[in-house]
Order: C-alpha cells, then sequence, then structure tokens
C-alpha cells in the first residue's frame, strides 16, 4: 500500500485504524496457533470448547518508494493455554536492521526478545510506556493481565518478517501464571538452529 503524501490525524484507537483506508486488518485465532503452545494437551481439549480471538493487527505498509515509516496496532486478548498466557507469534525482522518501536496504549504484558545466538531479554509492557525493538532481536508480545492488550507500532517498511526461524526454534523463555503471578521461566523446547 502506498500511503498519499498528505498530513492526517486520526486517533489512536483500533476502531480509527481499521477504518482507515490505508490499513489491513488481520485476525489470529487459537487454532491458527496451536502449534506455538507449549502445553500441546491443553491447547487441543482448549480447542474443544471454543476457537477464542487469540490477538488482532492492524497495519499499515507504507511500500511507497523512498518512504520509511509504516505503523499499526496490535490488540491481544486476556487468556492462557494451560498456565501459558496468550502471545502473539512472534518474528525476527530478515536483514536485521529494521528496529520498531511499540508504544503500550493499555492492559499489560511482557515483551520477549532473542538474538540468534540465544541472548534473550523480557521487558515490562505497562500502559504509556514505550519499548524499543532492536532489529536482530525476536519479538513476542505476551499479555499477562486479565484485560486486553493494546499496542501501537512503528517500523521502517519493506522488512520481511520472518515467521519460520520462531517455528524451529521456538522462544527461550515461556511466560507462565505462577503463584505470585507471571513468571517468565526457559523454555525446555528451545534450540539453536543454524540458518
Ligand atoms: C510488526 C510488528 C507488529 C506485529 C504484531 C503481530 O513488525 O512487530 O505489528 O506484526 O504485533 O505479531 P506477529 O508476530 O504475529 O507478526
Ligand atoms: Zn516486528
Amino acid at each position: 500500500m502506498a500511503l498519499p503524501l498528505i498530513p492526517f490525524n486520526i486517533p489512536l484507537t483500533p476502531e480509527a485504524l481499521n477504518s482507515f483506508h490505508a490499513v489491513k486488518a488481520s485476525q489470529r485465532r487459537l487454532g491458527d496457533l496451536i502449534h506455538y503452545y507449549s502445553d500441546s494437551i491443553a491447547a487441543k481439549e482448549s480447542l474443544k470448547a471454543d476457537n477464542p480471538l487469540v490477538y488482532e493487527v492492524w497495519e499499515m505498509e507504507n511500500e511507497a518508494p523512498g518512504r520509511c515509516l509504516s505503523f499499526g496496532m496490535t490488540r491481544v486478548s486476556p487468556g492462557k493455554v494451560g498456565r501459558e498466557y496468550f502471545f502473539t507469534r512472534g518474528h525476527f525482522h530478515a536483514g536485521e536492521d529494521g528496529d520498531e518501536l511499540y508504544v503500550i496504549l493499555k492492559g499489560r504484558g511482557v515483551l520477549l526478545l532473542f538474538s540468534k545466538d540465544g541472548h534473550c531479554e523480557t521487558i515490562d509492557m505497562l500502559p504509556d510506556q514505550i519499548c524499543y525493538v532492536p532489529g536482530h532481536m525476536a519479538h513476542r508480545v505476551v499479555n499477562t493481565d486479565s484485560k486486553e492488550l493494546v499496542f501501537f507500532t512503528v517500523w521502517p517498511p519493506r522488512i520481511v518478517h520472518d515467521y519460520a526461524t520462531i517455528t524451529k526454534m521456538g522462544f527461550p523463555k515461556l511466560v507462565l501464571a505462577g503463584q505470585n503471578g507471571p513468571e517468565a521461566v526457559d523454555n525446555p523446547a528451545f534450540s539453536i538452529v543454524p540458518d
């Protein structure tokens, strides 16, 4: 999509983005994400009862020549599969030079990041904060709250989103509901797979 070079302003809400002409919307349900959850038995059991909406994304991929900003919004539902909180699939930006900014609008969560050498970081996501995602780090958002988590995103256009590496490696950490709240624990299924 090429955004015309005219100024505009719109409210910072999913509804406004959803009705903005250049924005593409997509939805991910539990059935689309079943292989991403660590507890596959709990995932299959949950699916028998329902196929809930896990997250929605609105994206304005500005592919016009010379343009350097794309933007979007993500809304992650509250919920768990077993003890694991709902999350986005997560991806690398191929080329590793496309940084990204997240602006947290509503809710609370955890941003999981890791680089291909296995270095992992977890960052809290709180309302009115920004989170910076370095271009070489895979990123996944986990909603650890009982309400929806909504964040606005800005990134350079023409980035290739690499989901295949996450499918092969997983994330080094899982975010689970513990006795004293959310806890990030090592993912026993994580392995570094060379390119
Ligand atoms: C794009 C940016 C976000 C995610 C969205 C959904 O670079 O990081 O817009 O696309 O949060 O996550 P995922 O992992 O399914 O693309
Ligand atoms: Zn990204």
